[in-house]
């Protein structure tokens, strides 16, 4: 009966497909778990530092389309997702205060993320007074201990 074969296949299937799917899930809330509740940090040579080399702290840009360049010393960039030692990924914070040191840092239009390991960017920016600020983080974009911070610089843009 072809009705009856049909059903059954239907019910393999199912059958099949449904423990990989509980599996996935599983694999997804244990990757995450230890994110939210990481409390170890990647160490970060004490010397290390971060810092905008352009635009310079008070500059006055008469573009809102303009270049930022990052600079780090005693430490070296590295993609996301990149686990070796003294090293990290830029992080722009635009206009906005320090994001928390223990959990990965936010990723929206306040918090740019260069996990490609780029070392400059282009940013537009509306008229007004604006703030700057780089931070590194780790292959899993916490931030290092002691974490790598560049200073704020304030800008602004005509
Ligand atoms: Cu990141």
């Amino acid at each position: 009966m072809p009705h009856r074969n049909w059903l059954l296949s239907i019910a393999l299937s199912a059958a099949a497909t449904l423990p990989l799917l509980a599996d996935a899930q599983a694999q997804v809330k244990e990757a995450a778990a230890p994110a939210a509740t990481r409390a170890t940090r990647t160490p970060a040579p004490a010397e290390a530092y971060v810092y905008i080399g352009w635009p310079n702290d008070g500059e006055t840009l008469h573009t809102r389309r303009f270049k930022v360049w990052f600079g780090t010393r005693n430490f070296g960039v590295a993609p996301a997702g990149v686990t070796k030692a003294n090293t990290g990924h830029h992080h722009l914070l635009i206009d906005t205060a320090l994001p928390p040191l223990d959990e990965p840092i936010p990723n929206d239009k306040n918090h740019l993320h260069f996990g490609a390991g780029q070392t400059e960017t282009y940013i537009e920016l509306p008229p007004g007074t604006h703030t700057l600020q780089l931070i590194m983080g780790d292959a899993d974009h916490v931030p290092h201990d002691p974490p790598l911070i560049s200073k704020k610089i304030t800008i602004h843009v005509q």
